[in-house]
Parts: structure tokens; sequence; C-alpha cells
């Protein structure tokens, strides 16, 4: 039993690595069927073939298209798992805008975040990649946002975060919104110097992290 899982996880991870849509589908669905743990499916089994994917990339053994075709397979898996995800119902409908920040166009971990967030119940308005720091803020404003989060893959990037932070006191949102960072450079430490109010490593832990926030108030 416990072995089976493992296996189809492992099936999973290398259905990224090997950039088969039709393995990646057709494994979900078979891990679905068994009724094993969802988010499970993502973390380490999808998620966890992107993660092998970029090692490759970095020893140069796989390049930009071989990149968007694990991406384009772990999307195919993903389809299947996300339908299966339990929905918290809340009475309350919370807020959150999300995007990709300025000049990073990497959003497989942001839509995974997304994802989460709306299964733990937020209404979630995505604002894509390659988002201005203003847009990030005026559709807070506008919708009343309980939640911003941002993400970002590179280094080169990061600033755009905390222009995020620093837009928030003049357009009258200072404390009325909570920031929320993560992608792979940022840490901990890098969230607490720019001022944003969490950081989480992965999308279970966002999503977590998100409700903890909006409950502080
Ligand atoms: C896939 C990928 C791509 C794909 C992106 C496809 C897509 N639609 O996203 C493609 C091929 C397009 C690509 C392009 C480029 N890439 Co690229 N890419 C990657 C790769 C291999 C994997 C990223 C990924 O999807 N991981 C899987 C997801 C699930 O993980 P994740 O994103 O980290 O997200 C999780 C957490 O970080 C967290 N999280 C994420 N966001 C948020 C937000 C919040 C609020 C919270 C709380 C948590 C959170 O939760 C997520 C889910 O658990 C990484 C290497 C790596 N190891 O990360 C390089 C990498 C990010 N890329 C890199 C580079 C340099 C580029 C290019 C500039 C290459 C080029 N020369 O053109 C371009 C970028 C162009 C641009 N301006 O954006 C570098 C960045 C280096 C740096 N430190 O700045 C990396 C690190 C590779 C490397 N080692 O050199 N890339």
């Amino acid at each position: 039993m416990v072995d089976a899982k493992k296996e189809l996880l492992k099936d999973l991870s290398d259905s990224i690595v090997e950039m088969d849509e039709e393995k990646a589908v057709k494994t979900a669905r078979v891990y679905i069927e068994h009724n094993y743990e969802p988010y499970e499916a993502i973390a380490s089994g999808l998620a966890h073939g992107m993660g092998r994917a970029g090692k490759l990339y970095e020893e140069e053994e796989y390049y930009i298209p071989e990149l968007l075709m694990c991406s384009d397979a772990l999307y195919a898996g993903m389809d299947v798992v996300k339908p299966h995800l339990s929905k918290t119902a809340s009475e309350q409908k919370y807020k959150a805008v999300i995007g990709v920040v300025e000049g990073d166009t990497h959003d497989i971990g942001k839509n995974l975040v997304k994802i989460m967030m709306e299964t733990a119940g937020f209404d979630v308005v995505d604002l894509g990649r390659d988002v201005p720091p203003i847009d990030f803020v005026k559709t807070a404003q506008e919708i009343g946002a309980n939640i911003i989060a941002l993400s970002t893959l590179m280094t080169t990037t990061m600033d755009g975060m905390e222009q995020v932070i620093k837009l928030l006191p003049e357009c009258g949102l200072r404390g009325k919104v909570k920031v929320m960072v993560g992608g792979g450079p940022i840490s901990p430490n890098y969230a607490k110097k720019i001022g944003a109010d969490g950081y989480a490593p992965d999308a279970l832990k966002a999503a977590k992290l998100a409700k903890l926030l909006v409950q502080e108030g």
C-alpha cells in the first residue's frame, strides 16, 4: 500500500523529468483513483519532478525548451489532481491578490500557491507574472484585499517586493493588508528586512500562513 503510493509519486516525478504529459495524466488518474492525498501528488510528485528538472538545467543537461516541456507535463498532471483538493468552506471569505513581480516570468510556484490558497477558502485575484508594483497595490485597494502574495524566482527581481511594500502607506493601505513573500531566492530574513508580514517555503505552508495572517487581523 505504502509502496504503491511511493511508486506512483516516483512515476509522477519521473513523468515531469521525462517531459511526458501522457504519463503525468495517466499516473495522476491512478493516484487519485487510489484515494491518496491529492496535495502530496503535487508536492512530492509533480513539483518534485520540476525540482529535478531544475538541477538538470543547472548541470546544462536541460535547456529552456526542455524546461517548458517539463512544465507542460506538470500542468497536465495538475489539471487531474486540482479538482480533488478538498476546499475549506469558510463563512468569511478573505480576499487575496497574487502575482509574480515585475521582470520575472516564472509562474509555476505562484500558480501552486494560488491553488492552495483557494483550497484554503480565499478568493484570489491572480495578476499573473511580470507585474509592476503599483498594480498589486491598486488591485488590493479595489477589491479590499486582506493579503498581497508576491512571488519571484530571480535574485534580479527581488527588489520589486520591497517596492510593493513601500507603496502601501501612500495608498492608505498600511495596516490594512498583509504582505507575504516567497520563491527560490527569498528567505525569512529577507522577508523581515523588507518589512513583509510573512514568508513560506512552499504552497501548503503559504496557505497556512495566509490563514494565520488574516486571523491575526
Ligand atoms: C522552470 C524554470 C523556468 C521556466 C519557467 C516556466 C514558468 N512558466 O514558470 C522557463 C524555461 C521559462 C525559465 C526561464 C528563465 N529562467 Co528559469 N528556472 C526554472 C526552474 C528550473 C524551476 C522553477 C520552478 O518552476 N520550480 C518548481 C516550483 C513548484 O517551485 P517554486 O517556483 O520555487 O515555488 C515554490 C516555492 O518557492 C513557494 N513559493 C513560490 N512563490 C511563492 C509566493 C509566496 C507568497 C509564498 C509564500 C511562497 C511561494 O511555493 C512554491 C510551491 O511549493 C528554476 C530552477 C529552480 N531550481 O528553481 C530556474 C531558474 C529560476 N531560472 C533562472 C533563469 C536565470 C531563467 C532565465 C533568465 C533564463 C534565460 N537565460 O532566459 C529565464 C527567465 C526570464 C524571465 N525574465 O523571467 C534561474 C534564476 C537565477 C537567479 N538566482 O536569479 C534559475 C534559479 C535557474 C538557475 N539555477 O540558473 N525558467
